[in-house]
C-alpha cells in the first residue's frame, strides 16, 4: 500500500518535472525569436533611423557620434547617439522636450584653478562642440536658444578655464548654445555694458533664433550646475555668491558678473548703457533700467549661485570710472536715448574657433574730458 503511494508520488513528480521543463523550453524559444526579431529589425532600419535624427537646431556636419565628454564632476548620461543598449526600444520615438532640471546635473562641482591648462586639452574634452562653439543636444528638444557674451580684453588664461568649465556643464543643463567673445580692439578704456551691446547684435546676425542672453564676465565660474543658464520671466542674475563677496550678495540691488535676459526683456530696457567707461557702475545702471521698466531681477537660491573668481591683478585701461556714481543717479533720464537704439561700433574681425566664437570690435573711446589712463 505504501510501495504504491510511493510509486503514484513518484509518477506526478516526474510528470511536473516534464511538464516544467516544456514550458521552460517554449519561453526560451519565445524570447530566442523575438531578439532574433529585434536583430532583424534593428539592422534593416538602422540606415533609415540616423537619416532621421537630424534635429531642428543643429547645422553641423559632425557626426553626432562623439564619445561623451566629462564635466570636472566626472557625469554625464549617453546620448542615445551612442551604442543603443541591448533592451533598447527600437521604435521610434519623437524627440521630447528637454526637462526642465535635466537628470544628468551632478550639482556640487569642484573648481580649481592650479592645474594647468591648455586649449588643445579643452578641446579634446569636447568634441561634441561644433565650430564656433555651438551645441545642441541630441536627446531633447531644448526649450530656449541661449548666446552666452563675454566681454574681453587680454584674458586668454581665464577664458581656457572658463571653457574647460563651462562647455561640460552647460551640456549636462542640455542648452544649445552659442559662446561670443567680444573682445575690445586696441588699448583704449575699457567699455564692458557696450561690449555686451555689440555681442547682443552680432550673436543675433550670426542666428536670429537666439532668445535668451547670458552676460559673463570670463573669469566667474559656477560652482553647481543646477544654477541654470537659460532665461527666466523675470531678468536673471546667476552670480549671486561669489567667493570674494564671502558667498552673499554684496547689496541687494547688485547685479553684476553674469546675468541674463531674454531678447524681449534686453529690448525692453533698451540694451546696456554705452557711456560707463571703464570700471563699476554699469550693472548698477541696468538694475536700474530693469526695475524703472517694471521688471524684478529674479535669482537662484544663494546654496545653488555660488561662484569661484579666478584671481587676477586689476586690468589696465580699466580703471574705476569717476562718473559712475553720478551717471547711476541719471538711468531714468539716460535710458531711452543711450542703449541698444544708440549703439555705434565696427565689426574688425570675426574669428570661428572650435569652443568659442572670437568678434573683435573698435568701441571707440571716452569722450574727451573723460579720457585717461
Ligand atoms: C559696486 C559697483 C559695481 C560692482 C560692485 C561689485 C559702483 C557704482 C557706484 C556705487 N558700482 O560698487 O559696478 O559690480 O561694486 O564690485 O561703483
Amino acid at each position: 500500500m505504501t510501495r504504491l503511494l510511493l510509486g503514484v508520488t513518484l509518477e506526478r513528480i516526474c510528470k511536473a518535472v516534464l511538464l516544467l521543463c516544456l514550458l521552460h523550453f517554449v519561453i526560451i524559444m519565445i524570447l530566442y525569436f523575438d531578439v532574433y526579431a529585434q536583430h532583424l529589425d534593428f539592422f534593416s532600419r538602422f540606415n533609415a533611423r540616423n537619416a532621421s535624427r537630424a534635429h531642428p537646431f543643429s547645422n553641423s556636419s559632425r557626426p553626432n557620434s562623439t564619445a561623451p565628454s566629462y564635466g570636472p564632476a566626472g557625469a554625464e548620461p549617453l546620448s542615445p547617439s551612442t551604442k543603443p543598449s541591448s533592451n533598447q526600444s527600437v521604435t521610434e520615438k519623437p524627440l521630447q522636450p528637454c526637462q526642465e532640471m535635466p537628470p544628468g546635473l551632478v550639482g556640487r562641482l569642484l573648481i580649481e584653478f592650479s592645474s594647468p591648462m591648455t586649449m588643445e586639452r579643452v578641446q579634446r574634452e569636447n568634441p561634441d562642440v561644433r565650430q564656433g562653439g555651438k551645441y545642441t543636444p541630441q536627446d531633447c528638444l531644448p526649450r530656449q536658444k541661449v548666446a552666452i557674451l563675454i566681454p574681453f580684453r587680454h584674458r586668454e588664461h581665464h577664458l581656457k578655464y572658463w571653457l574647460h568649465y563651462l562647455h561640460p556643464i552647460l551640456r549636462r543643463q542640455k542648452v544649445a548654445y552659442g559662446i561670443y567673445i567680444i573682445n575690445q580692439y586696441g588699448e583704449d578704456t575699457f567699455n564692458r555694458a557696450k561690449l555686451l551691446n555689440v555681442g547682443f547684435l552680432e550673436a543675433l546676425k550670426d542666428d536670429e533664433e537666439y532668445d535668451c542672453f547670458i552676460f559673463s564676465d570670463v573669469d566667474l565660474i559656477p560652482m553647481d550646475d543646477r544654477n541654470l543658464y537659460r532665461c527666466y520671466e523675470q531678468p536673471r542674475h546667476f552670480a549671486v555668491g561669489m567667493d570674494k563677496f564671502g558667498f552673499r550678495l554684496p547689496y541687494a540691488g547688485y547685479f553684476g558678473g553674469v546675468s541674463g535676459l531674454s531678447k524681449s526683456q534686453f529690448l525692453k530696457i533698451n540694451g546696456f548703457p554705452n557711456e560707463y567707461w571703464g570700471w563699476g557702475g554699469e550693472d548698477d545702471d541696468i538694475f536700474n533700467r530693469i526695475s524703472l521698466n517694471g521688471m524684478k531681477v529674479s535669482r537662484p537660491d544663494i546654496r545653488i549661485g555660488r561662484y569661484r573668481m579666478i584671481k587676477h591683478e586689476r586690468d589696465k585701461h580699466n580703471e574705476p570710472n569717476p562718473q559712475r556714481f553720478t551717471k547711476i543717479q541719471n538711468t531714468k533720464m539716460t535710458m531711452k536715448r543711450d542703449g541698444i537704439s544708440s549703439l555705434q561700433y565696427r565689426v574688425v574681425e570675426v574669428l570661428r574657433q572650435p569652443l568659442y566664437t572670437n568678434i573683435t570690435v573698435e568701441i571707440g573711446k571716452p569722450p574727451p574730458r573723460l579720457a585717461r589712463g
